[in-house]
């Protein structure tokens, strides 16, 4: 980008240059050359962000579902989910391998996602975690939840296979994470799932 803005500003000032030596015969060229540098900034800015929002649907027989907004700015990825129909109190959410929601119970979407061979923790435990435990959250007691959660540890379709949460996918269960039993938390029955595709 410095070096568009460098080679504009030479282009810019060479015009402004001929210009007073054509004794402003052609005065509307500078400020063309001022509106495409402003339309590059825009366009780099729009290509920092990127956002992807995908449906939860109930599973196991439940009423949990909901919508998850995922956005990345720079290097960090924030979560947003709205969740309804939950029994009042504490459950697990995880992202597990796969975007597959298609079995009844959920266990379509696989285990864990876990790409860099882990044990399952807490999120940031220095005993290890893994790339997908996001840990528990609350529901009140109208069954309705809203979780955030931000990390650098993900991407949205990068090339880096340990960071990219696309394809991958996103689990709601009944049951606590406790943290500690392997592989999974025992969290019980997946009561919701959404796969992360964009
Ligand atoms: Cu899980």
């Amino acid at each position: 980008m410095k070096k568009t803005i460098l080679t504009l500003s030479i282009a810019f000032i060479s015009l402004t240059y001929s210009c007073k030596e054509q004794k402003k015969k052609k005065p509307e060229g500078a400020p063309k050359m001022e509106t495409s540098v402003e339309n590059d900034t825009e366009m780099d800015n729009e290509m920092a962000e990127k956002t992807t929002t995908i449906a939860l649907e109930p599973k196991s027989d439940s009423n949990v579902k909901g919508e998850i907004t995922f956005t990345q700015k720079d290097n960090e990825v924030k979560m947003l989910a709205h969740l309804s129909g939950l029994k009042e109190g504490k459950h697990a959410i995880h992202i597990h391998e796969t975007a597959d929601c298609s079995s009844e119970d959920g266990k379509s979407a696989g285990g864990h996602w876990n790409p860099t061979d882990e044990p399952h923790g807490k999120w940031g435990a220095e005993e290890g975690y893994h790339k997908g435990d996001i840990g528990n959250f609350t529901a009140d007691a109208d069954g309705n939840a809203e979780i955030e959660f931000s990390t650098d540890e993900w991407c949205l379709d990068c090339d880096d296979d340990t960071m990219n949460i696309v394809d991958k996918g996103v689990i709601v269960h009944e049951g606590v994470d406790d943290f500690t039993s392997q592989p999974s938390g025992d969290a019980g029955t997946r009561v919701s799932c959404a796969g992360i595709i964009q």
